[in-house]
């Protein structure tokens, strides 16, 4: 079902990467970003939610958005595909797993080397400090900070605000370093991170996408696998590794 070429490339490689985006987690049960939109949600684009301006305008609803999809992670566990990529990492010599999901599956399957673009949605931080708390009181909503009394945001990156430099240097490093990369479950619409494919192939690796959809990646990639990720990613973990 493989290109014996991918196949070889996966099992020679000595430095391999993965993006995932939100499709990795969608057969979780967990909606993608743009799906995450719908029911009560659903008069709103991502972009008017996931911004500073908007949790300024309007913090209640910015914080229950993320307090119910909070809830709905911790409820969810890793699928397939999350754990062939932990199985990816003990067989590379040189594995670098970077995520713009703020999910924390990939770390409940077995993957140990995460480096997370857009945070983590299980933290809260200050708004004012940007210092994470561990413990709050929920009695105003959005619940202030301990420490200063500015309100508490997630720990999350939104569109206008700076990835964390340490996640960033070592994405880009990684992308830069890699002889195979892998595009998994996302858009590649979003920036930085949809610029890392790009550095990848700039300096010379085999791009690999797998998508249930086409993406503006998809005519860069060498191989493009089309098909859930649960499926393709076990599938392909088994025919490189037997
Ligand atoms: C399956 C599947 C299955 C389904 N199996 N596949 C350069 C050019 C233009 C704009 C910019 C630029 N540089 C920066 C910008 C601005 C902006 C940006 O990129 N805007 C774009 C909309 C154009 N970027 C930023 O603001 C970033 N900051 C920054 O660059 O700072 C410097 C700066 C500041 C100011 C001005 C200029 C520069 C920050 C970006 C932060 C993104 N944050 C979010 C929210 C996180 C918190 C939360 O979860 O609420 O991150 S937005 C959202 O998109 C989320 C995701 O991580 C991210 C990516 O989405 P993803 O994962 O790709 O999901 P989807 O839903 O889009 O796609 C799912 C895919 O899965 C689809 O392809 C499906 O087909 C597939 N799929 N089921 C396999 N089973």
């Amino acid at each position: 079902m493989f290109e014996p070429e991918l196949l070889s490339a996966l099992r020679s490689a000595q430095r391999v990467v993965v993006l995932t985006g939100a499709g990795i987690s969608a057969e979780s049960g967990v909606p993608t970003f743009r799906d995450a939109l719908t029911g009560l949600w659903s008069n709103f684009k991502p972009e008017e939610l996931a911004t500073p301006g908007a949790f300024l305008r309007n913090p209640k609803m910015v914080w229950e958005w993320y307090a119910l999809r909070r809830q709905l992670t911790a409820q969810v566990t890793p699928n397939p595909g999350h754990f062939a990529l932990a199985e990816m990492e003990r067989r590379v010599p040189h594995f670098a797993l970077i995520t713009q999901n703020v999910d924390g599956l990939h770390q409940r399957a077995g993957s140990r080397q995460v480096t997370e673009l857009h945070g983590n949605i299980g933290r809260v931080k200050c708004f004012e400090e940007n210092t994470c708390v561990s413990a709050w009181d929920e009695t105003t909503v959005p619940p202030r900070c301990p420490h200063c009394g500015s309100w508490l945001r997630p720990d999350v990156v939104w569109f206008g605000e700076l990835l964390p430099e340490e996640a960033r240097e070592a994405a880009s490093g990684a992308s830069a370093n890699a002889e195979v990369f892998l595009s998994i479950g996302t858009s590649a619409l979003v920036y930085p991170a949809a610029d890392l494919p790009l550095e990848a192939l700039r300096h010379g690796a085999v791009l690999v996408e797998v998508n249930t959809e086409e993406t503006p990646l998809t005519r860069r990639a060498k191989f493009s696998l089309r098909g859930p990720s649960g499926r393709v990613l076990p599938e392909l973990v088994r025919a490189v590794w037997p």
